[in-house]
């Protein structure tokens, strides 16, 4: 699928200036190829003159790179006819980040903000033939120093002391080092550039907006013209079209310069998220015509028909934060994005599908593009709008007092958020923007300094009816916008633990030292961010460290040369002390970090979902990383599922069955979902004893309504937990619907893992059958196995299901995908299937 953009009729010309440039260090020293698009790091990485970053300690070697000036220069020709045209403009779609462009020696232009899309006219300094194009960069981390020197802004205490000046630079703030990534402040020309020549009237920009009624939905389009005076009459042809087959069109004429057109769709075909519905997408076309039909401009769209509401109204909590999509309201369940890598051009061809599909894969229908990252690419929001990914889409501000009161700062952002709200105001997965990051909850104080801004500084700027608010009113009129997460609307606006209203950060676990069931304690309207780190598993951090030099320990220099999180590691072997025995090596230490992580991040999601409606949503943090290392991910630098992903993809199941402990022996059944009808269906459980033997079974019929909210069930075990013992007996339960849809499990374990009586499963492959994709491989224990995982020391596998837990005696078939092919035997060979005890001891 193409981007959307405004592609220039034949009548204009179009030069592509993307290619091999040539990069030079401001000093001299360094003279090499240069990518366009593409980044310093890049060309010095592939040119050989610098360590892989990511690599042991390299990192460190690599922050002179950020600290120099550079240039991209090089020759491109262009034909006497180019000087005919009135206007002749060097369209540059991404300039990383402080720009002074020189054609032919003649200043044309400056950037300062990557996030922008800056157009310089070079009509002046073009010559017919040979001309040379010279793009200098200042070092973002020089500038961004001296600026604090001059306009000094309070900072954070956590930065690293060369980010100290960060928030004065409109450039990915993570790029400054972040609690889960290195330090690489980039430079380059990060996106196409091009020179466009052209003197007819042109389609600026285009708005698509939409009305829904019992009618239809009404699809308006607006469009500003330029370069339209001294042509009268100019008319515009619009067709919208689904799977090819119009649907609806126009021809109409623009009038002074502006096209304002709407067309009626009857019988829409609804997008909705994800797990709701399907994402048809409708094509616009719109044609700029003069009155003999020729066609100057054309635009093009992809747009779903939905409308997004978020909710938010009095309840018996305080006040609702729920979003609606096409007059459904639904559970919110996902993640936060986070750039996929730290220079962007190295991140491989189709993982930003991949990342996004494995999102869809663990059932999620929201993406929250974090404040710290970047406005992503338009691959990226096509596969949104394509798999039904809402998107949360954040203003890059995160973490830091920004200088909200310096007239250029302000007027640089508000045509940063302009651009971005237009470029976006179409797609169907958008569905609120939001100022910043934890500025409120951070970075706020009565008087500014010592990391804190002044609601004076802060409010005019990030309010709801502040700068950006109105920069979204204007430019994307059909999306809310949400100042800050988090942010409360009811009691003091920065109080994170105040549930009754707006999106909670809940950082209680990770940041604050609560254990894991605290979250069972919690219930915020929406949890916008909560998590727990986890370690890659050992291939990933292979790629990294080096054994024979002693990396391989969690506390080697070079594994906390990764852990970005000040105490983290110490973080993780506290709760980990808390829930389970200590792992025996580094490599089953990695695994049990996952298996923590997972247990962690599950507690907090199935418990929510139960709280539903008075919760509506979890986004965990975070999907992705940026580089192998530590994080909050479900997902690793390499694309490989954490235990987190696997366990995600049950929590946010469209059906959850889950049992939680009530009081005195006593425990809770829930059966969570979102449908618009009751679910019913038949119930059995059966207690048992780890070493496998049936101890008690029982069966109900069932039904449960949407976003019940309380138990369907309770079975009383009192009796059998007095005489077995919490540490020896586990709980399974299966529910049959009457739907005939997917069958459902869940377990319950009485006992911390530490302290539960596990003894050898005898955990044995009984089968294993080569199919299309892979194999489907037949697992079976004697006994309980709690924990249990597969992988393969030398391929990637993605598994139907992974780290789950085991009943004695009840065999599963997992299927498997792997990503090489591989013959039975060398699949079987190697296959691991690994569980809990596995990490304590060999
Ligand atoms: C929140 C996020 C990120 C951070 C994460 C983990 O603050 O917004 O800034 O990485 O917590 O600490």
């Amino acid at each position: 699928m193409t981007a959307n953009l405004t592609s220039h009729a034949d009548t204009a010309q179009v030069l592509d200036l993307g290619g091999t440039w040539s990069l030079r260090s401001k000093d001299g020293q360094y003279d090499l190829p240069g990518q366009v698009p593409g980044c310093v790091h890049a060309d010095l990485l592939a040119a050989g003159l610098v360590p892989d970053p990511y690599y042991r300690m390299n990192e460190h070697q690599v922050q002179w790179v950020g600290k120099t000036d550079w240039v991209y220069e090089r020759v491109f020709d262009v034909s006497k006819d180019w000087l005919s045209y009135n206007c002749v403009a060097l369209d540059c779609e991404g300039l990383d980040t402080l720009a002074r462009v020189v054609v032919n020696g003649e200043e044309c232009g400056a950037a300062n903000n990557m996030f922008r899309r800056w157009r310089f006219d070079v009509r002046q300094a073009l010559v017919a033939g040979e001309n040379s194009i010279q793009v200098f960069f200042e070092s973002s981390v020089n500038y961004s120093l001296e600026k604090i020197k001059q306009a000094p802004i309070p900072h954070v205490f956590w930065d690293l002391p060369d980010a100290k000046g960060r928030a004065w630079i409109r450039k990915q703030q993570s790029q400054f080092g972040w609690d889960w990534g290195p330090m690489i402040v980039t430079s380059g020309i990060h996106a196409p550039i091009r020179l466009v020549a052209l003197d007819t009237p042109r389609l600026e920009r285009v708005g698509v907006r939409q009305q829904h009624s019992q009618k239809g939905v009404v699809v308006r389009v607006e469009a500003p013209l330029s370069q339209f005076e001294g042509y009268s009459a100019l008319r515009s042809k619009i067709k919208i079209t689904r799977l090819g087959m119009e649907v609806a069109s126009c021809d109409v004429e623009s009038k002074d310069g502006v096209l304002d057109a709407e067309l009626l769709i009857e019988q829409p075909e609804l997008w909705w998220p994800a797990g709701m519905g399907e994402q048809p997408l409708y094509d616009v076309e719109i044609e700029l015509r003069d009155e003999l039909g020729g066609v100057f401009d054309v635009a093009r769209r992809h747009i779903g028909l939905r409308e997004f509401k978020l909710v938010r109204e009095a309840d018996e909590w305080g006040e609702s934060f729920a979003f609606e999509a096409n007059g459904r309201r639904f559970f919110a369940k996902g993640a936060n994005w986070i750039p996929a890598d730290v220079i962007p051009s190295r991140i491989p061809k189709g993982r930003i599908r991949s990342l996004l599909g494995d999102a869809v894969d663990a059932n999620m229908n929201m993406i929250r593009v974090w404040g710290g990252g970047v406005y992503e690419s338009e691959e990226f929001y096509d596969i949104c709008d394509e798999l039904g990914l809402c998107v949360w889409q954040d203003f890059m501000f995160a973490c830091a007092p920004y200088p909200t009161t310096d007239p250029s700062f302000i007027e640089n952002v508000r045509q940063e958020a302009i651009q971005a709200t237009q470029r976006l105001n179409h797609r169907a997965s958008i569905c609120l923007w939001c100022g910043n990051n934890e500025l409120e909850w951070l970075n706020m104080a009565d008087t500014p300094g010592n990391g804190k801004m002044s609601w004076e500084q802060y409010l005019p700027f990030f309010d709801f009816d502040g700068m950006l608010g109105t920069v979204v009113k204007e430019n994307a009129p059909d999306t809310t916008y949400w100042p800050c997460s988090p942010l409360k609307t009811i009691g003091d606006r920065i109080d994170v633990m105040d549930e009754r209203s707006g999106d909670n950060h809940v950082w209680g676990v990770w940041h604050s030292g609560e254990d894991i069931d605290w979250y069972r304690e919690t219930a915020p309207r929406f949890a916008s961010e909560f998590g727990f780190q986890g370690f890659p598993e050992p291939k990933t951090m292979a790629a990294v460290i080096d054994h024979s030099l002693g990396d391989g320990n969690l506390c080697s220099q070079v594994v906390d040369h990764r852990q970005r999180a000040g105490a983290g590691t110490g973080r993780i072997m506290y709760d980990l002390a808390r829930w389970f025995k200590l792992p025996h090596d580094f490599e089953h230490t990695l695994w049990l970090t996952q298996i923590l992580q997972s247990h962690c991040v599950q507690t907090a999601v199935e418990h929510w979902r139960r709280c539903a409606p008075r919760t509506m949503g979890a986004l965990y943090w975070q999907l992705n990383d940026v580089w192998p290392g530590p994080s909050w991910s479900s997902i690793d630098y390499y694309g490989r599922w954490k235990g987190l992903h696997y366990v995600m993809r049950r929590s946010f199941a469209p059906r959850l069955l889950s049992v939680v402990s009530a009081k005195d022996g006593v425990v809770e059944v829930h059966l969570t979902h979102e449908e618009s009808r009751w679910v019913k269906g038949r119930l059995t459980w059966t207690l048992t004893a780890l070493t496998g033997e049936a101890i008690k079974s029982g069966e109900a019929e069932i039904t449960a309504k949407p976003m019940m909210g309380r138990p369907v069930y309770w079975i009383d075990l009192a009796d059998q937990l007095a005489e077995y013992g919490k540490s020896s007996v586990a709980l399974w339960l299966e529910f049959e619907p009457e739907d005939a849809q997917d069958v459902l499990s869940a377990n319950l374990f009485f006992e911390r893992p530490k302290h539960m009586g596990l003894s050898n499963p005898e955990l044995a492959v009984v089968g294993c059958e080569a199919n299309k994709s892979g194999f489907d491989v037949t697992i079976k224990a004697e006994r309980c196995a709690a924990w249990v995982w597969l992988t393969h020391p030398e391929v990637d596998l993605r598994c139907s299901d992974n780290f789950f837990h085991l009943r004695g005696g009840q065999p599963k078939t997992v299927h498997v995908k792997v990503n090489q092919p591989l013959d039975h035997e060398q699949f079987i060979q190697k296959l691991e299937v690994k569980h809990l005890l596995n990490t304590y001891a060999n």
